[in-house]
C-alpha cells in the first residue's frame, strides 16, 4: 500500500500538522507534536530573528524529529524570520495571512519545503505555480486570521484545482473531522484549537480554560472593516470592537489601536476579558486537556476506523 503523501513528503508518521498559532506555538509545543509523530511548528509571528533562532535551538534540543516554522506574512519580523529559517536548516515552513511570492525563491534555494496556507482556490493555484509542495486549505471555521469560505466548501474545490497534496484546516478537532476531511480529498489535517488545549501548550491557563469551556456559538469574527478578519472567543473586547466597527465615527486607526497587542494580552498575560482569545468554531467540541501524543493517536485511530468501516452509512433502500 502506498504511504500517505504528506507523511512521505515531510518524513512524519501521522498526517497531522499543528497550526502556527502566534504567541502560543513555541518550541515546547512544536517538539511535543513532532515527538508524537505529527508536524510541530514554531510560530515566527511574535519573535524577532534572534528570539526565533532561540526557539529553533530549543526545539532541536527537545526532538530529533522534523519540525517546522510558521511564517505569518503580516509579521513585522518576516524578513528576519525567513533568513533565520534558511540559516538554521529548517526543513519545512508554512506561510499564512498573505501571498508568499516574495520569499519563495530564497526558501527554495535554502532547501526549505514551503507549504502555503490558503483560503481560496486562486491562491492555491498561484502558490502551486511558485513551487509550494502542499497547501493547507483553511476554512473560515478556523481561529485567528480567516478567509470567508467554509472548510466543507473550500477543501474539495482546492483538491480539484491543484496537483499537490491538500491539507484541510478549520473546524477539525477529532477523528470524525479528520475522516470527513479525507473524504473531501485532503491528505492530512492541520489543527490549532485542539493543540491549544494540549498539556504541552504553554498558553496562559485562563485562555486554555476559556477554550475548554466554550460552546458552539462562542466565537465571533471581528476586523472585517479593516480587511483583517479574525475569529476569537466572544468577550468584552470583541463586544467593544464590534460596536466600534459599526460606528462610522470610529477610525480604522482607533480600531487598530484596540487590536494591537490583544493576542499577547490573552495568551501571555491571561487577560481573557480584554485580550483576543483567538480560537476556532470547533472549541465547543474540545473538552479535555490531553497530551499531544494522546491527541494524535486518538484522532488517527478514530479516523481510520471511520474511513475503513463506512460501507453501510448510506443505506437508501
Ligand atoms: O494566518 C492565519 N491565521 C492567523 S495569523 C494570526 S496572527 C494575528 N495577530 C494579530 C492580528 C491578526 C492576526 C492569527 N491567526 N491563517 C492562515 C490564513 N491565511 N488564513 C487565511 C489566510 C489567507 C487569507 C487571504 C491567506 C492569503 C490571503 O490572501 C492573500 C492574497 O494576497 O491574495
Amino acid at each position: 500500500m502506498e504511504k500517505n503523501p504528506v507523511c512521505e513528503l515531510l518524513g512524519i508518521e501521522y498526517p497531522v500538522i499543528q497550526g502556527g498559532m502566534a504567541w502560543i506555538a513555541d518550541a515546547k509545543l512544536a517538539a511535543a507534536v513532532s515527538n508524537a509523530g505529527g508536524l510541530g511548528l514554531i510560530a515566527a509571528m511574535n519573535s524577532n530573528g534572534e528570539q526565533l533562532r532561540e526557539q529553533i535551538k530549543k526545539a532541536k534540543s527537545l526532538t530529533n524529529k522534523v519540525f517546522g516554522v510558521n511564517l505569518m506574512l503580516m509579521s513585522p519580523y518576516i524578513e528576519e524570520a525567513v533568513d533565520v529559517v534558511c540559516q538554521e536548516g529548517i526543513q519545512v515552513v508554512t506561510t499564512g495571512a498573505g501571498n508568499p511570492a516574495k520569499y519563495m525563491e530564497k526558501l527554495h534555494a535554502a532547501g526549505v519545503k514551503v507549504i502555503c496556507v490558503v483560503a481560496s482556490v486562486a491562491l492555491a493555484k498561484m502558490v502551486e505555480g511558485m513551487g509550494a509542495c502542499a497547501v493547507v486549505a483553511e476554512g473560515c471555521e478556523s481561529g485567528g486570521h480567516v478567509g470567508d469560505t467554509t472548510t466543507m466548501a473550500l477543501v474539495p474545490q482546492v483538491v480539484d484545482a491543484v496537483n499537490i497534496p491538500v491539507i484541510a484546516a478549520g473546524g477539525i478537532a477529532d477523528g470524525r473531522g479528520m475522516a470527513a476531511a479525507f473524504m473531501l480529498g485532503a491528505k492530512a489535517v492541520q489543527m490549532g484549537t485542539r493543540f491549544l488545549t494540549a498539556k504541552e501548550c504553554n498558553v496562559h491557563p485562563n485562555y486554555k480554560e476559556k477554550v475548554l469551556a466554550a460552546k458552539d456559538r462562542d466565537t465571533i469574527v471581528t476586523g472585517k472593516r479593516a480587511g483583517h478578519p479574525v475569529r476569537a472567543l466572544k468577550n468584552a473586547m470583541t463586544r467593544d470592537f464590534s460596536k466600534k466597527e459599526m460606528d462610522p465615527n470610529v477610525t480604522l486607526e482607533e480600531l487598530e489601536g484596540i487590536a494591537t497587542g490583544s493576542l499577547r494580552r490573552a495568551a501571555i498575560e491571561g487577560d481573557v476579558k480584554n485580550g483576543s482569545c483567538m480560537c476556532g468554531q470547533i472549541a465547543g467540541l474540545v473538552k479535555t486537556e490531553n497530551t499531544c501524543e494522546e491527541i494524535i493517536t486518538e484522532i488517527c485511530k478514530d479516523a481510520w476506523t471511520l474511513l475503513t468501516q463506512s460501507e453501510d452509512k448510506l443505506r437508501l433502500s
